[in-house]
């Protein structure tokens, strides 16, 4: 039976018409992904500095399994043994993130060679292989002393503080490293951080700070969505006065971005799908191309939206590189007009009109993965590769996410875990519909990284959710084991 389903693997994702290398455009790379808090563990170990993922791990009650990262999947100790893993399936590039606290441990002053040493080694160790690093300098994981000392991103220090921060990235590892990524998914920090309280760090104004100690929904969302977008401008600028003519490299940010498909196709459907669109990628992405918000959030966010500067627009206006995105799911969206007592307390969602599901009519928008919000719609992939190409003027693309999850069941055999078959089906239809946005339409699509190269921990989902090529036995030593995608993207990447 094993024999029946891995030979049906074979026909759905590698029989005749299979996508191969020379699906995708000459030096199109290919790579995984992974971020420090997910993956190094030893979080006390070399001078590290506390975060605030720490800290809200550490807080009772916020992560599903009450599971933290200390451990995690031992990257730190182990990534030579899991370069080797993504040798041995033929991948062209690593992207990882610099826990800002190994360098600096109080976010700000003395530098700590011993972090500045790992990556050196990790950066070493990948060139060795021929495998080109991909660096996050912020990953979220946010340095415990600037949050102490200021309310990290909600004050505009943190710009200068993360530009220098940036800029000692740069002197140490800019010799090697072509491809800075200085903010992974800042809509889901400002969203998730800041306007639902549900990640750190953790504030919110919702339900009358009942489950949140502080914060402000209606503000400081755009605050910090606006102090993101002033840092990567600022840090864009440092590079291009200081590094670019020795090094040569290129800058972006990792945008989180779903697909919206209208709900109904009226004209109030249609408009929200946009609208939702605009506070998502918009919100971002839209001052680094035009310097401002879309008119959309400054007519409805209205004084609670901070004003870029006329020097401010021209510093952010064209400082993206490339446009990084971490796509995984498509939900339907439809108009609201009904939420009143949003309105009153104000949120981003109130804010936006909209709502968004993954049904219709009590019908799923395709079949889910593990993770309640992760739906399957892989021509999602090839819409929103148009939409960026037409609104911003076919900019340079790289998928810097995309992936699904399995549980964790304790029931379910290591044997079994590792047939993943879905996972496998996933990354064949939303590289197919990649490589048609390429082809066909014209988009600039220069690489694709699957989430994620190892089991590892999810966040607020802890170990309970499984985004890996290979599986990671959490109760043997952390072991790494091959699923079958591994096999299917050794022969996708061998292919020519
Ligand atoms: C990304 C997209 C959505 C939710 C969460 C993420 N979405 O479409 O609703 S988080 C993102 C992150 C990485 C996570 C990974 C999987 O950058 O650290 O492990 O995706 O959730």
């Amino acid at each position: 039976l094993a024999g029946v389903s891995l030979m049906l693997q074979g026909c759905i994702a590698q029989g005749e018409g299979a996508l191969t290398r020379g699906s995708f455009p000459e030096g199109f790379v290919f790579g995984t992904a992974s971020s420090a808090y997910q993956y190094e563990g030893a979080v006390k170990e070399d001078g590290r500095g506390k975060t605030t993922w720490d800290t809200f791990a550490h807080t009772f009650g916020k992560v599903a399994d009450f599971s933290n990262a200390d451990v995690a999947i031992d990257h730190y100790h182990r990534f030579e043994e899991d370069i080797q893993l993504m040798a041995d399936m033929g991948m062209d590039a690593y992207r990882f993130s610099i826990a800002w606290s190994r360098i600096l441990p109080n976010g700000i002053g003395q530098v700590n060679q011993a972090g500045i040493d790992h990556y050196n080694k990790l950066i070493d160790a990948l060139l060795a292989k021929g495998i080109e690093p991909y660096v996050t300098l912020y990953h979220w994981d946010l340095p415990q002393a600037l949050e102490d000392r200021y309310n990290g991103w909600l004050d505009r220090q943190i710009i200068n503080d993360f530009a220098a921060y940036a800029d000692i990235c740069f002197k140490a590892f800019g010799d090697r490293v072509k491809h800075w990524i200085t903010l992974n998914e800042p809509h889901t920090v400002a969203i998730q951080g800041y306007d639902d309280g549900l990640q750190a760090p953790g504030r919110c104004s919702l339900l009358l700070h009942l489950y949140c100690k502080a914060g402000n929904s209606g503000t400081e969302p755009y605050i910090v969505a606006h102090n993101f977008i002033l840092a990567h401008a600022t840090v864009s600028d440092i590079y291009r006065r200081n590094y670019k003519a020795t090094q040569n490299g290129e800058l972006g940010i990792a945008f989180d971005v779903m697909w919206f498909e209208p709900m109904t196709n009226t004209t109030i459907d249609i408009e929200a799908a946009k609208r939702g669109q605009e506070f998502q990628l918009g919100w971002f992405a839209d001052p680094f191309f035009f310097g401002d918000y879309p008119a959309s959030m400054r007519s409805r966010v209205g004084d609670r939206l901070p004003k870029f500067t006329t020097d401010e627009a021209a510093l952010v206006k064209g400082a993206l590189d490339f446009v990084g995105i971490n796509h995984y799911t498509t939900y339907y969206t439809r108009h609201n007009s009904t939420n009143i007592i949003g309105r009153l307390l104000h949120n981003t969602l109130a804010d936006t009109g909209t709502i968004s599901l993954p049904f219709r009519n009590g019908k799923a928008i395709g079949d889910r993965a593990n993770s309640i919000w992760l739906y399957i719609v892989p021509s999602g992939m090839r819409s929103l590769m148009n939409y960026v190409k037409e609104r911003y003027n076919s900019p340079p693309i790289y998928i810097t996410e995309n992936g699904m999850d399995d549980g964790n069941s304790p029931f379910t055999s290591i044997k079994d875990a590792l047939k993943d078959s879905k996972r496998i089906k996933y990354h064949n239809d939303y590289l197919t519909n990649l490589a048609a946005s390429i082809k066909e339409d014209g988009c600039d699509v220069r690489g694709y990284f699957a989430w994620s190269l190892l089991d590892n921990w999810e966040w607020t989902a802890g170990y309970s959710s499984r985004f890996g090529l290979y599986f990671v036995d959490y109760k043997d030593n952390l072991k790494r084991y091959p699923k079958s995608s591994v096999q299917w993207f050794k022969t996708l990447l061998s292919s020519s």
